[in-house]
């Protein structure tokens, strides 16, 4: 058998047999829903930009109109977006553990539209945005017109509801991903460049405490050297393999609905 057919197999009965699991996941596991991954994010007329200038408050003090369009677009791409069979098995495999936590740095909800419910958002969402003085929050449906669109309340510019490096993360969010990862005893970490902090100090917090941590990935990163175990291939291929393989009972039907 195969290198990665065996530890592949070896993986499902430790995720069969786990207590409590947390899975990570990144860009990587939207890819193959055609929502291109954060550093890939950079083509067509916004390959000239990179994601780390346009994704801080300081390019939406200096350029409000600009990053407001570059997520604009991004929203467009989301729409068109189906989950794929990666988001589909893992809200199945919510369904099979009862300690199960999904923390994602994604924005894309695809996981919530695939099914899952247990869904960390560390990053925020494209589905709403909020005023940038007085933080409240306006459905992206309830948005008004305008590049960018004004508080109703204040006058002052909404902006997407995530979160731009340099900025904290919502402590609920964040707390809870930690509790989590220092409680499991399996950690799933899926399509993530485990390059952006403090998400990516998630992974190291299971090994610290003997967590097992499983790094799906179509590349290397530096994670891999640490983890467990590290299966190189496509999520949306891997993924539903793992899941079927750990509940040969789970219907391929409710894995790649
Ligand atoms: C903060 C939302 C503090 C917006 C994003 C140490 C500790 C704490 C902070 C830092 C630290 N060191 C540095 C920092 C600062 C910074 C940081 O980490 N910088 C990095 C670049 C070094 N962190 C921050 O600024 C964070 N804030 O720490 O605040 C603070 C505290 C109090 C008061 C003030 C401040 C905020 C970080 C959040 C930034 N926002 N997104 C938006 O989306 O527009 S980050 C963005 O990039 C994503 O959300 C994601 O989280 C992150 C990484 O992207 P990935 O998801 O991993 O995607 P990427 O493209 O990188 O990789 C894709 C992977 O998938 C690849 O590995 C690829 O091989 C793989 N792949 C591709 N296709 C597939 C696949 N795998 C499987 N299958 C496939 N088909």
């Amino acid at each position: 058998m195969p290198e990665l057919q065996e530890k592949l197999a070896t993986v499902a009965t430790i995720l069969r047999h786990a207590r409590e699991i947390v899975v990570l996941t990144g860009a990587g596991v939207s890819a193959e829903s055609g929502v291109p991954t954060f550093r890939d994010a950079m083509t067509g007329l916004w390959s000239r930009y990179d994601p780390m200038q346009l994704a801080t408050p300081e390019a939406f003090e200096r350029n409000p109109e600009l990053v407001w369009n570059w997520y604009a677009w991004r929203r467009g791409l989301v729409a068109q977006a189906e989950p794929n069979p990666a988001h589909h098995a893992l809200a199945a495999l919510e369904t099979r553990h009862p300690a199960f936590t999904l923390v994602t740095q994604n924005v894309d909800r695809l996981h919530q539209r695939a099914g899952s419910t247990q869904v960390v958002e560390l990053h925020g969402n494209l589905e709403e945005n909020r005023c940038s003085r007085e933080n409240r929050v306006v459905p992206t449906d309830r948005t008004p017109a305008g590049t960018p669109p004004l508080c109703q309340h204040c006058g002052s510019p909404l902006r997407p509801n995530v979160v731009w490096f340099g900025e904290p993360l919502p402590a609920k969010a964040l707390e809870r991903a930690f509790l989590a990862a220092r409680r499991c005893d399996l950690l799933l970490c899926i399509g993530t460049s485990s390059l952006v902090y403090p998400a990516a100090a998630l992974p190291t917090e299971a090994l610290g405490q003997g967590a097992t941590v499983v790094e799906i990935n179509a590349d290397t990163t530096p994670l891999t050297p640490h983890a467990s175990y590290h299966l190189q291939d496509k999520a949306g291929e891997l993924v539903p393999q793992l899941v079927t393989l750990a509940y040969p009972e789970t219907s391929d039907a409710g894995i790649r609905s």
